[in-house]
């Protein structure tokens, strides 16, 4: 079969059972400036505006993406030569598959190698939202709640403010060239899995431009937007086999597609500085207080991941589908959601909790998303401390159950420290903190508490007597070689 490249010019070839984009895309402004380009934006934020693009003809929202980061030159060079444009590829758990090219990110700009376009950009008038994708680490606070001025990026933009390199360092450069100008200050729309994302971004850039200029500071304060939002749409890495479906299927070359699941969600608090797209029009929801969506997502979806991932890695799961194939998983997932999540979640109005859980094992489970557990397991340094810790603190306070939650922790010391599953196969470990991880897991041996004198992540956890002594119990069966699904099973 002929190959037909993806990019603007050959889109009127590519095969029926594709939709492309419903919408004249060079009539399309950018209205939106979207800093971390990734697989979820990009079945996410960028779906919806798609959607809108498509269905309401809101031309002013078109998306720039920006990449800031080495590791996105890939997605710069992609995008360029695609034109912005890829293929998502939905996939329901019958084996139904809906194919879709969206068309609503139209530039991109990799902002290492042209900086001084990356601020113009965010600082043009047409520009109204600058939206986040910097994942939960990207926010640079320490575990005490506090921006971290010690990063090297930090102190070079601090240094360089002409010459930035990091997210706050952009925002700002943007936002003072805005405020130079007379222009109105855009919103900052974080669509990270953080618990009051907007606030922490708030925060994360004041406290930054503290140091640079208190006058910027103060503008940004008065001026600028930082809703919450909860964001929600499982979407796997893409996969070679992604590409090769395209390709074999439909003639169509595709160099970085996107697989995703149907479920989609975005709750988010209606408090913007220049306007915003009526995204409620394709299916967001704006409401003026976020707190328990976003904490009964992240709690729930975000921590049951870790909770079935983790262990599954260990035991030799290599999918999250997998996982929920495996009674044992599936029904340790439910006993921690039910007994140790819920009892700490708000009422969340208009939701029925037991039905939100059904829904979410089913959305694991879905055979054809193959969510690897290395993905749901990378950075769980970050994660778990946003995701897991706060529950299991939570019940010790409230003398609620922890045994779920701690087997997590101990089951998250072996796996950095063995860097093998339980029949010695090494395991893919991607976390910016893998080297002090597996440093203080391998003292474990010696001392069964070496992994939770990570301060960073655990803080004083390890002053409670209950939590410690429960964690020791998991670690000497840990240790011992028991089959971690017999553990699961015993609790
Ligand atoms: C996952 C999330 O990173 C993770 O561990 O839990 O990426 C999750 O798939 C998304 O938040 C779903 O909305």
């Amino acid at each position: 079969m002929i190959t037909l490249p993806l990019n603007q010019k050959n889109l009127d070839q590519v095969s029926t059972h594709i939709q492309p984009p419903q919408y004249d895309r060079h009539a399309v402004k950018t209205g939106i400036v979207h800093i971390g380009v990734g697989g979820f934006h990009r079945s996410h934020q960028a779906w919806y505006t798609d959607a809108l693009l498509g269905e309401y003809g809101a031309t002013d929202w078109g998306i720039c993406g920006i990449g800031l980061r080495e590791a996105d030159r890939k997605m710069a060079e992609v995008l360029q030569r695609q034109d912005g444009l890829y293929t998502l590829i939905t996939q329901h758990p019958d084996g139904q598959i809906e194919n879709q090219v969206i068309g609503s990110i139209t530039e991109y700009i990799l902002a290492m190698d042209e900086p001084v376009r990356a601020i113009n950009k965010m600082a043009d008038a047409d520009t109204k939202i600058v939206s986040l994708t910097i994942t939960e680490g990207g926010y640079n606070m320490t575990a005490e709640g506090s921006f971290d001025f010690t990063d090297a990026g930090v102190v070079h933009d601090l240094n360089h403010p002409e010459a930035p390199t990091t997210v706050f360092g952009f925002l700002a450069a943007a936002l003072q060239k805005r405020k130079d100008t007379g222009l109105p200050a855009f919103t900052v729309l974080s669509c990270d899995n953080v618990e009051h994302n907007g606030d922490v971004a708030k925060k994360a850039l004041l406290s930054f431009v503290s140091k640079l200029d208190p006058a910027l500071e103060t503008w940004i304060a008065n001026n600028v937007c930082f809703p919450n939002a909860m964001v929600d749409r499982i979407t796997p890495v893409t996969h070679a086999k992604d590409i090769t479906y395209l390709r074999d299927s439909f003639g169509l070359d595709d160099a970085w597609p996107v697989t995703c699941e149907p479920f989609i969600q975005w709750v988010i608090e209606d408090k913007f500085s220049n306007g915003r797209p009526p995204y409620e029009k394709v299916g967001a929801q704006f409401v003026p207080d976020v707190t328990p969506y976003e904490k009964m997502k992240l709690r729930l979806l975000n921590a049951g991941h870790s909770v079935v991932g983790i262990p599954g890695a260990i035991y030799g799961h290599p999918t999250i589908n997998a996982c929920m194939e495996d009674a044992v998983f599936a029904t340790f997932m439910r006993s921690f959601l039910d007994k140790e999540a819920t009892p700490v979640l708000d009422t969340v109005e208009g939701i029925d909790l037991d039905q939100y859980k059904d829904t979410l094992a089913a959305r694991f489970a879905n055979p054809n998303i193959k969510d690897s557990v290395s993905r749901i397991c990378s950075e769980s340094a970050a994660k778990l401390p946003k995701f897991l810790i706060p529950t299991l603190r939570e019940n010790l306070h409230r003398g609620g159950s922890i045994k779920y939650a701690t087997l997590i922790l101990a089951a998250w010391c072996f796996y950095s420290d063995k860097q093998a599953n339980q029949h010695g196969a090494p395991l893919e470990i991607i976390d910016v903190m893998r080297e002090q991880l597996h440093e203080a897991a391998q003292g474990t041996a010696q001392d069964p508490l070496s992994f939770l004198r990570l301060y960073t992540i655990f803080g004083d956890l390890i002053d409670h007597k209950q939590f410690v002594d429960a964690y020791t119990d998991m670690i000497h069966h840990l240790y011992s070689g028991i089959d971690i699904s017999r553990l699961m099973q015993s609790l």
